[in-house]
């Protein structure tokens, strides 16, 4: 398998995935500006959306939208329970929040780093993110991950955004629960190993 992926980017969340399973997978850094890949191909002949994430599997096809990379990748090692059987009330729950992570936190900070939008309507964006985060910060009061004791995908996935709340001087710190969530996260071994190859390549 092939990630296509891009520093600091919601490409993260499947980066730390494919480690936490211990899969094998190629890294392809993509430049999002020249739509280039760092072996010189276009980008957008691999993914016509021009975004990354996208993951190329054995047989050429390409799966993007994080959520269901995420998805895709946890199922094919079940045993590492990164996302519960497909089927469960416990999945739909994993689904309820990758729609919310996507919908809510990625989508309100979108817009954030778009020159083009005035600062007046930055700070709607901004606003709503603030209130979406009391939320998360409820959840993770009274338990470790997203889901409860289980770090799932979409433990990956926010984590991934929330690390971009440092480019618009937001401080997680005013959020206890959440401040120690990123603290625990950003320890795991896979995560920092996911940091480390993006920082290098
Ligand atoms: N709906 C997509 C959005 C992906 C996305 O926003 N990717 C950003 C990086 S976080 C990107 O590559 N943007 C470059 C562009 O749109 O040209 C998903 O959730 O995977």
């Amino acid at each position: 398998m092939k990630l296509y992926f891009a520093p600091e980017t919601c490409s993260l969340s499947p980066h730390i995935v494919l480690r936490e399973l211990g899969l094998p997978f190629e890294l392809v850094k993509v430049d999002n500006k020249t739509k280039l890949t760092a072996d010189g191909r276009d980008f957008l002949a691999i993914n016509p959306k021009g975004y990354v994430a996208a993951l190329q599997l054995a047989n050429g096809e390409v799966l993007t939208e994080g959520t269901a990379i995420v998805q895709y990748l946890a199922d094919l090692k079940p045993e590492a329970k990164l996302a519960p059987p497909n089927g469960s009330w416990e999945r739909v729950r994993l689904q309820e929040w990758l729609n919310f992570i996507t919908g809510e936190i990625h989508a309100s900070m979108s817009p954030l780093f778009n020159a083009a939008i005035p600062d007046g309507v930055k700070t709607i964006f901004k606003d709503k993110l603030v209130r979406r985060l009391g939320q998360i910060e409820s959840t993770l009061a009274q338990q470790d991950y997203l889901l409860g004791a289980q770090f799932s995908v979409a433990d990956a996935y926010l984590f991934t955004v929330l690390r971009w709340t440092a480019f618009f001087s937001i401080d997680l710190e005013q959020w206890q629960a959440i401040a120690r969530y990123m603290e625990n996260i950003g320890a795991r071994a896979t995560v920092k190993s996911a940091l480390a190859a993006e920082a290098v390549a």
